[in-house]
């Protein structure tokens, strides 16, 4: 199903007049603090963020999967469908595929669609934490760590063909993240599968193409639930420097253990150059992949004025590559979509209204109470608005939730797809 421009301008009609008068009034706010409106607007309309292949359909957990209406069927439907999240919101320009999941069977109209709708592929992403079907080897004992070295030969050759698949479609870059671990004390020795996961890294690492970059995502437990192979940030930092100038860290949000200080782990990385890629999603208890800012909105916020810090002040750190990381399982995917990526322009436009140099000053002076003011300041600012205008002003929809439901745009999939329709993949 595609939207038509005429559609969202009719939509659009219905909620210019509430939207100009809140713009007005938060704009003359902000130009009246000194702040360049037009620059801010522009920034957020700037702002693409991935979508991952594998969230257009409903997700599961380990206890059961309840599949959602009018689920996209094949790779053709899922860019598709982020096609109508990028066309109500101007913020899903990219897609991030999932091999084998993912695997197109027509590249041209794979990369015709995707041009049609404006999307670009991101990152792409290996799979080792389940065998294939007809696959010789095993990863029940791991991948790339495993003490059997046809595993790992299988799981570094794995990674090499999803490098020549991306490469066809224009990725520039590949994610590693390995379900490696052990869930037994004395089950494995740590420094082996250390060395093994560092050694076949490296082998993947010589297969990238001059312009790519490789990120390698940690992650403390699960599926493994007494070690895993990179639990943390400092793990992976260190598997990227012994890769070389090509291999990063990728930050996912759910990756932590609980109250975890990822701000301080954005900076330390971004300072020395080596955050590469970022994963979204929220969490209570462990990685829930929730929708993002659906728990908690402040550090996300604290999150990204580390993020815009780096982006503004450290050179030596590549422009990260976003990508949405949650599971739908019972929301609408689309909806749920839309949601996350609602919040994370929130959090993105209240840090670019830090005052930083104001808060420079006041951290000299050593004024704790001036400097989580001017922090609250930003964060208790109603920036929706500003996101409404970026939107408006390339086409999107003013609320691209509203316009979802107001269009009947689910309605229209099942009718298409049928109530059945299951997605691929998961
Ligand atoms: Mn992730």
């Amino acid at each position: 199903m595609k939207i038509d421009l005429n559609q969202l301008l009719d939509s659009n009609k219905n909620t210019k007049a509430s939207h100009q008068h809140s713009f007005n009034y938060l704009s003359e706010q902000l130009t009246q603090k000194g702040i360049d409106v037009n620059q801010l607007i522009q920034k957020i309309q700037d702002f693409q963020v991935a979508i991952p292949s594998w969230a257009l359909g409903a997700g599961g957990t380990r206890f059961g999967r309840f599949s959602f209406k009018g689920e996209p069927r094949s790779l053709e439907e899922k860019i598709e469908d982020i096609g109508i999240i990028h066309k109500l919101t101007n913020a899903a320009g990219a897609v991030s595929l999932h091999i084998p999941w993912d695997i197109p069977t027509d590249y041209l109209a794979i990369k015709e669609i995707a041009k049609t709708e404006g999307i670009l592929f991101d990152a792409v992403n290996s799979n080792t934490f389940q065998d294939q079907p007809g696959s010789k080897e095993s990863y029940k004992y791991g991948s790339l760590s495993n003490t059997n070295k046809n595993s790992r030969d299988q799981a570094i050759a794995h990674n090499i063909e999803v490098i020549k698949i991306g490469d066809k479609l224009g990725s520039k870059s590949l994610t590693v993240w390995l379900a490696d671990g052990s869930n037994f004390p004395g089950q494995t020795n740590f420094q082996h599968a250390l060395q093994h996961t560092e050694d076949s890294l490296k082998t993947i690492y010589k297969a990238l193409p001059e312009d790519w970059k490789l990120f390698i995502e940690y992650k403390p437990y699960e599926p493994n639930f007494y070690s895993t192979v990179i639990q943390d940030w400092g793990t992976s930092f260190m598997l990227a420097n012994a890769c070389g100038d090509k291999a990063y860290t990728l930050v996912d949000l759910g990756h932590h253990l609980p109250n975890s200080n990822i701000e301080q782990i954005v900076s330390t990385l971004m300072l020395k150059g080596k955050l590469g890629g970022f994963h979204f999603n929220d969490s209570k208890y462990g990685d829930d992949d929730l929708t993002v800012g659906s728990i908690k909105p402040y550090a996300l916020f604290l999150i990204f004025n580390s993020l815009v810090y780096g982006m503004e002040n450290n050179p030596q750190n590549p422009y990260p590559a976003w990508m949405i990381d949650a599971s739908h399982n019972i929301k609408d995917p689309l909806e749920d979509l839309i949601q996350s990526l609602e919040a994370i322009l929130e959090a993105y436009a209240k840090s670019l209204l830090i005052d930083q140099d104001k808060l420079k000053v006041a951290q000299n002076n050593h004024d704790i109470v001036q400097c989580q003011e001017i922090l609250q300041e930003a964060f208790r600012t109603d920036v929706r608005p500003l996101l409404e205008k970026a939107r408006l002003n390339v086409g999107a929809a003013i609320r691209p939730l509203e316009t979802y439901r107001n269009l009947n745009i689910r309605k229209n999939l099942i009718s298409e797809r049928g109530e059945n329709a299951v997605a691929t993949g998961l």
